[in-house]
């Protein structure tokens, strides 16, 4: 070995050290997220919104023994194939142009995650990122690479426009305006996240993402880190409301690491939400909730305007909890 490249290594080897060395002493200070004493609230899963049957079935699951990622997967199936939900899968309300694309991600307790995006006539994205996750070396399949790998591993081609979606977007087209309007409604995109007996932690979320967006848009849910996120050692986050704010600040990863230092899942909600709002000092023209949970089962959730909930099934019982909002009604302005 001649001396430069010696130089070279050795140095690369003391830096390798010395960044080994940070980490670990950074995880000593930082982690300080598990509350060891603690007995854990489990198994639990708790959802955006007031979806109680998405909610149930992920409690079915868990409850009869399975694992949290089969239970994020088959809860949020719920929501994808109920037609009556117009901003999750069949059903969805349609891009400008008329398509339905959809949009979604999965994370197990090995931080493997898989990813569709700008997804068409497939009922069930959330199986596909499944796919996507356990069947390809890739974490993310957009648009036609992504309806192919679908059909190829047995998803059936659907219209997914109903009778009502496509009646709303003729109405829409005689004005064609776009806006993000601020969602009040107790239906929307499901992000759920859930532990289940051994104490681990998945997530998943699935939506049709912002009615009459812009040809290939395509939101946060899908993103990971955005919309959600999950680390088994300390907890996960996931998040919805008007995407691009969320990929901004990378909310739901955001929050976990929140959660890391010690924060717990409400507090780090809110700190999530403010974060935000400082960027967008006095704008009050989108919504936006993100939920949380640790490892020790505690929840927590914060949006900017009030109307946001969200779905909690847990050994204690099954219940809609309200989520406390930064402005405190959509006339007011900052409340800390
Ligand atoms: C998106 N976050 O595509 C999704 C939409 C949503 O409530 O959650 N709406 O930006």
């Amino acid at each position: 070995m001649n001396r430069r490249k010696f130089l070279r290594n050795s140095s690369l080897g003391s830096a390798g050290l010395a960044t080994a060395t940070v980490l670990t002493s950074c995880k000593n200070e930082t982690d300080k997220s598990i509350d060891n004493t603690k007995e854990a609230n489990k198994p639990i899963v708790v959802c955006t919104w007031d979806f109680k049957n998405a909610s149930a079935k992920a409690w079915e699951v868990l409850n009869g023994d399975g694992n949290a990622l089969d239970a994020v997967e088959q809860g949020v199936r719920i929501e994808e194939a109920d037609v009556s939900n117009e901003t999750v899968g069949k059903g969805g309300r349609p891009d400008r142009d008329g398509n339905v694309t959809l949009d979604a991600c999965i994370m197990d307790k090995d931080g493997n995650c898989g990813s569709v995006v700008y997804l068409q006539n497939i009922a069930h994205p959330i199986s596909v990122a499944r796919r996507v996750m356990e069947e390809t070396p890739h974490i993310i399949l957009a648009g036609k690479g992504a309806e192919q790998f679908a059909y190829e591993q047995g998803f059936k081609k659907e219209d997914l426009l109903t009778e009502s979606t496509r009646a709303q977007y003729k109405e829409w087209l005689k004005t064609s305006k776009y806006e993000t309007t601020i969602n009040i409604e107790n239906h929307d995109t499901i992000g759920m996240l859930a532990i289940d007996g051994n104490g681990d932690i998945a997530g998943a979320c699935t939506t049709s993402g912002m009615a009459y967006k812009v040809a290939g848009r395509v939101g946060d849910s899908p993103i990971i880190g955005a919309g959600l996120y999950v680390d088994n050692e300390v907890g996960g986050a996931t998040a919805t409301g008007v995407g691009e704010e969320v990929i901004r600040t990378v909310g739901s990863f955001l929050i976990v690491e929140l959660m890391r230092q010690g924060k717990t899942p409400q507090e780090a909600c809110e700190e999530g939400v403010k974060r935000i709002m400082k960027k967008n000092e006095g704008r009050k023209d989108f919504q936006i909730g993100f939920l949380a949970i640790n490892k020790n089962g505690e929840t927590g959730a914060y949006c900017v305007h009030p109307g946001f909930s969200y779905r909690k099934y847990d050994p204690t019982g099954h219940e809609n909890v309200p989520s406390n909002s930064f402005y405190k009604n959509t006339e007011d302005h900052i409340i800390s």
